[in-house]
């Protein structure tokens, strides 16, 4: 069940990537764009978004859960249930880009993400000197995303160019619950679950 009684199929997409990559930005531009519901920050950040996916009406969670250190222990659970991760690179900062690349090697290596389709977004492309997607899957050397579908899309979370092109292919390659029932935790118990846990 989704919020306010809805029996909508949910799927739960994870926004990851290192801090300053673009990704609450990323967030607030979705959520002015398109966002049906919003659930109040606490320690990390949600967006709800209505989508159509095979002629039906889907809601698609967006998760920044981030640095909140706080949040870790929660990640096993999220990695469970995601429909698809959403990694945000800068790629204006070619500084951090090796580190950004550990990053996400070690979110593709949980067992509980086998087979999730991956987006990366090649934020910040509005930068003078951003790394192009041709260059951004030659140093991240893509070929170890391999038994998952993978994408990689350019945009500018601040000026919004390629963004609702990103969350298209969000729609388009998730994979929902064969049987919307066999996703655990609603949005809203999740989130209540988390501020219970976030208070100790
Ligand atoms: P995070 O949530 O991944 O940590 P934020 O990242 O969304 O907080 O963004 C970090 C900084 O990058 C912010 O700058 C934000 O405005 C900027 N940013 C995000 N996306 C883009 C983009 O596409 N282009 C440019 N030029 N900047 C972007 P500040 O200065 O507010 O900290
Ligand atoms: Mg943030």
């Amino acid at each position: 069940m989704g919020l306010k009684g809805s029996k909508l199929p949910e799927a739960h997409v994870l926004l990851l990537g290192l801090d300053n990559a673009g990704k609450s930005t990323l967030l607030y531009k979705l959520k002015h764009n398109m966002c049906v519901t919003t659930v109040p920050t606490i320690g990390f950040n949600v967006e709800m978004l209505e989508a159509r996916k095979n002629g039906k009406n889907i809601y698609v969670t967006m998760w920044d859960v981030g640095g909140q250190k706080k949040m870790r222990e929660h990640w096993r659970g999220f990695h469970q249930d995601a429909a698809a991760v959403v990694f945000v690179v800068d790629s204006s900062d070619t500084g951090r880009l090796d580190e950004a690349r550990r990053e996400l090697e070690n979110t593709l290596r949980s067992e509980h993400l086998r087979g999730r389709p991956l987006i990366i977004l090649a934020n910040k492309q509005d930068v003078n000197g951003a790394l192009t997607v041709t260059e951004l899957k030659d140093r991240f050397n893509l070929r170890r995303a391999a038994g998952r579908d993978w994408f990689v899309q350019p945009c500018s979370a601040s000026t919004g160019v390629g963004v609702e092109e990103a969350f298209r292919r969000v729609v388009q390659m998730v994979k929902l619950p064969a049987d919307p029932a066999t996703v655990k935790d609603s949005i809203k118990d999740r989130v209540h679950h988390m501020k219970a846990s976030s208070r100790h």
